[in-house]
């Protein structure tokens, strides 16, 4: 019997040993593994995932809270501030400040965005809530197609469409205004999509789908199903995963997103929350992550806030942190779950997994820079996929130093989207990151640290540079 983490670490040596350079092999021996992630994002990211939050703008003074959102999460979901009636609240008239301020203080801080969410019966401004027929559906695909151009470039996955099924065991659409233009909304909308932001994966974003054998989720199913047969460009399901003592995690819930990944398309978990507390909590939570883990193209899980009193039913208490932002039991399971490693996301969107890109060989200098104080950094290469890259630096104290700091620098278009076992800041470029110890930089001679990163590369494989300095 092996576990998940040896499996997966079995699968990075392999990728390591099938398509490296002989140079380039002994320096990636020569780094012990990667320590166990010590945030949720640096935890996840060891098996290509990203751990992400809902953020609201009103928050993002709040130091505690914004502390504790840089350090665990790399994947960030506008509350409510990409909504259709923040977006357009007059027709014609579109609002970005709210989700601008979000997605800016995403990509400053070297995250990803889900964008939440183009179509949706509900949060609909006052003058499209009482639309209907063509004059909506022109509407709604002006909508779509106004904000998903103006943010093109800057969203890893557009929620398209919103909670367009009904609850209970009919299996049909949601009656809504949207509803009512025709049954095909909901392609035109992820059309429309496409063709305004080609970048973005598209996806089907819905509650109560978390368990197989209800009608919703084999209603969205089949939904998805036709969408892949016609070629409907959908590219991922979000299942929002609000849960509670009414509504459990289901024991059939890594078959649900098993099954539509088995579809041709990314699944990923948008807005979990489980109310509750004590180990009953961290039980279920630590069993939806172990679901994911085990769904090759699971790609990632989003938390709806960071703070219990963050929630939109913080009586619930149904996240990871408490109301002062201490760690919860909730926490540590999923710490620990995601530290279990799992199955690795393969090439996203691509399913034929090629863990090395022939003819883009890393350019292998410099790996090292004798640092300007001393000590010393040195690069070796992690997990690859389709779209990006691990890496790892080593920081090696020369003599005995008090603190140290490393500058990576990626080259356009690379881009610098994750980061664990460090507290990093940016240049205004985005190019430049430092990173700095998280605690204490203190070494001993010789004595070595390490922290990692992932670089979506853009097509551009260079390895990126180094230096070192000591205090
Ligand atoms: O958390 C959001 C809350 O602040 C809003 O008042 C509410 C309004 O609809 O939306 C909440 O977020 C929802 C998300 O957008 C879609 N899925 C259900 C979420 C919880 O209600």
């Amino acid at each position: 019997m092996t576990t998940p983490r040896q499996r997966y670490r079995r699968g990075r040596l392999a990728a390591a040993f099938g398509g490296l350079a002989a140079a380039t092999l002994a320096v990636t021996l020569a780094v012990p593994a990667a320590a166990a992630g010590s945030t949720l994002q640096a935890a996840a990211a060891e098996s290509g995932r990203y751990f992400g939050t809902a953020i609201a703008a009103s928050r993002l003074n709040d130091g505690t809270y914004t502390t504790i959102a840089n350090r665990e999460f790399n994947m960030i979901t506008a509350e409510n501030e990409m909504k259709m009636d923040a977006m357009q609240p007059s027709r014609g008239q579109f609002n970005w400040s709210s989700g601008d301020r979000i997605v800016n203080w995403a990509r400053q801080n070297g995250k990803q965005v889900r964008g939440h969410a183009l179509a949706w019966h509900s949060q609909q401004p006052g003058w499209m809530q009482n639309m209907e027929g063509s004059a909506l559906r022109t509407a709604m695909l002006d909508h779509v197609t106004q904000v998903a151009s103006y943010y093109r470039g800057k969203i890893y996955a557009w929620d398209v469409v919103n909670e367009a099924f009904d609850d209970g065991s009919s299996g049909a659409r949601r009656n809504s205004n949207l509803q009512r233009t025709g049954n095909d909304w909901i392609e035109a909308a992820f059309r429309a999509a496409r063709a305004a932001d080609p970048g973005a994966k598209l996806c089907y974003n819905d509650y109560n789908t978390d368990n197989w054998q209800h009608a919703k989720t084999q209603a969205v199913y089949n939904m998805v199903k036709d969408f892949k047969a016609r070629g409907v460009p959908i590219d991922c399901v979000g299942f929002q995963a609000h849960f509670n003592s009414g509504n459990p995690v289901p024991s059939n819930y890594h078959t649900t997103l098993q099954n539509f990944a088995d579809l041709g398309v990314d699944v990923q978990i948008t807005e979990l929350d489980i109310e509750g507390s004590g180990s009953s909590q961290a039980q279920q939570y630590q069993g939806v992550v172990q679901a994911c883990l085990a769904v090759a193209r699971c790609t990632g899980i989003t938390v709806w806030g960071v703070r219990d009193t963050d929630s939109w039913r913080a009586n619930g208490t149904p996240l990871l942190f408490d109301g002062s932002g201490n760690k919860k039991a909730a926490y540590t399971s999923v710490l620990n779950q995601l530290n279990q490693g799992g199955t690795p996301v393969p090439n996203p969107g691509n399913p034929t997994p090629t863990p090395t890109q022939p003819g883009t060989t890393p350019t292998p200098t410099p790996t090292q820079n004798p640092g300007t104080g001393s000590c010393t950094a040195t690069y070796s290469e992690g997990q690859k996929w389709n779209d990006r890259f691990n890496g790892t630096v080593t920081i090696r104290a020369n003599g005995a130093i008090s603190g140290w700091s490393s500058t990576v620098t990626v080259r356009q278009p690379q881009r610098i989207i994750a980061t664990w076992n460090g507290s990093p800041t940016w240049d205004a470029s985005g190019n430049v990151m430092t990173m700095r110890p998280s605690g204490s930089g203190a070494l001993a001679a010789g004595q070595t640290v390490s922290f990692g990163f992932t670089v979506q590369h853009n097509g551009d494989w260079t390895w990126p540079t180094l230096t070192c300095s000591a205090s």
